[in-house]
């Protein structure tokens, strides 16, 4: 396929971000890191900070976070943890954007993120956003909202700037634009054959969260038109979609695997993916009000029930015509390997085959992988 000059735009961009964050920080500019969908960036935007997201995709910190957490947890948490401590996603210090941080943006979503948020309290600035845990309860809504202002109140402690509703309206327009210009890359996605594959896909929504909504606005039009105008010399492949956990920068390793097998990935039902942009603001409502409100429907795994994450994938497998799922899980993160009974059951009832790959961020179960991803396919043949 094609090379797209925007994705090399997209490649070479970790530097000039860097130097803008360095320089912005020179300014008295605060850098916000956070780990989670359920941090609402328009509140740090409109508070004159700007963020990074910190998790960790890379397998070269985990023996660094071992020192400290156990082994069996998540690949996710020890990667950002490991980074974190060592400044860095490498030996060589490569991401030193894990060293310019402000303060850390955390939320209470699963159990081994809350446990490594205490520990990074000794590390850098660290607040804590309480979520409800049973978000379609009566109560949850207004108790998120109260966590909202408070949160608020802390980014203007932060910052020393007062969030204005005004700022925060624009901070809503601006992210809903970023939303729409992801909902016209994903429709592209809905052609057969789709004129963009999925690992290219994948590594724009893991740079979304490196860059600044600008550069990112910038990059996805750049993106959007020339994938527009690209002629696809290929012929039907089979598509199929990946659902469950998040695939931070660094982590590319199934989508590989299943694109090297002569599927094409349509859509990720994930964090990195559907989950990040799929619901707009209502830009006509109160904006804390507004935030709140959709925020609180991110189908995360830690929420309890989340049959609304169900009702999402049998809506996009049906929208994206997908005719395979892969349900993707990091090793150890109990709620996106629970959940998959309920979500493969759901999928078997519409005659949805599934092939469900547990796995961490390391080399060492790639051979086994594409053993299955080979078997999957065959049966689908
Ligand atoms: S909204 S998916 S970004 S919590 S993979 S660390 S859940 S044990 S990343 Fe997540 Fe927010 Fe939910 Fe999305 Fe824990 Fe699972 Fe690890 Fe995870």
């Amino acid at each position: 396929m094609k090379q797209l000059n925007s994705l090399d735009y997209i490649k070479n961009s970790y530097k000039a971000r860097i130097s803008q964050i360095a320089e912005e920080r020179k300014t008295g500019k605060k850098i916000v890191g956070t780990f989670c969908l359920f941090v609402p960036d328009e509140i740090i935007f409109a508070a004159g900070s700007d963020r990074i997201i910190l998790c960790g995709g890379k397998n070269e910190t985990m023996s660094i976070a071992e020192q400290y957490l156990p082994r069996n947890i998540c690949p996710l948490v020890k990667s950002s943890f490991g980074s974190i401590v060592n400044n860095s996603c490498s030996g060589v210090k490569s991401c030193s954007h894990f060293g310019m941080i402000d303060m850390i943006v955390a939320e209470n979503t699963c159990d081994s993120k809350k446990k490594m948020y205490e520990l990074l309290g000794d590390y850098v600035s660290t607040y804590v956003i309480d979520l409800p845990q049973r978000p379609d309860s009566s109560d949850a809504l207004n108790y998120f909202l109260r966590e909202l202002d408070k949160f608020k109140d802390a980014m203007e402690q932060l910052t020393g700037n007062k969030v204005t509703v005004e700022q925060l309206q624009k901070e809503i327009t601006s992210l809903n634009e970023t939303r729409q210009l992801l909902h016209r890359l994903y429709d592209l996605r809905k052609m057969d054959p789709p004129s963009i594959n999925g690992v290219d896909v994948l590594k724009v929504m893991q740079k979304q969260y490196f860059l600044s909504p600008d550069q990112l606005k910038e990059t996805l039009r750049m993106l959007i038109r020339e994938v527009e105008q690209f002629k696809v010399d290929w012929v039907h492949k089979p598509r199929r979609m990946i659902s469950g956990c998040p695939m931070p920068g660094g982590n590319t390793k199934v989508p590989e695997i299943i694109e090297s097998k002569g599927g094409v990935i349509v859509a990720e039902e994930s964090c990195t993916g559907t989950r990040s942009f799929w619901d707009l603001v209502d830009e006509n409502k109160d904006p804390m009000l507004a935030l709140a409100e959709r925020y609180i429907k991110i189908p995360c795994s830690c929420m309890s029930p989340n049959n609304r994450r169900i009702d999402n994938i049998l809506e996009l497998a049906r929208e994206f015509k997908v005719d395979g799922v892969v349900y993707y899980t990091l090793q150890f993160c109990h709620g996106y390997n629970i959940e998959k009974y309920k979500v493969q059951q759901a999928l078997k009832k519409k005659g949805m085959p599934v092939l469900a790959i547990e796995t961490d961020y390391s080399d060492s179960d790639i051979e086994q992988i594409e053993l299955r991803v080979d078997a999957f396919m065959e049966m689908l043949s």
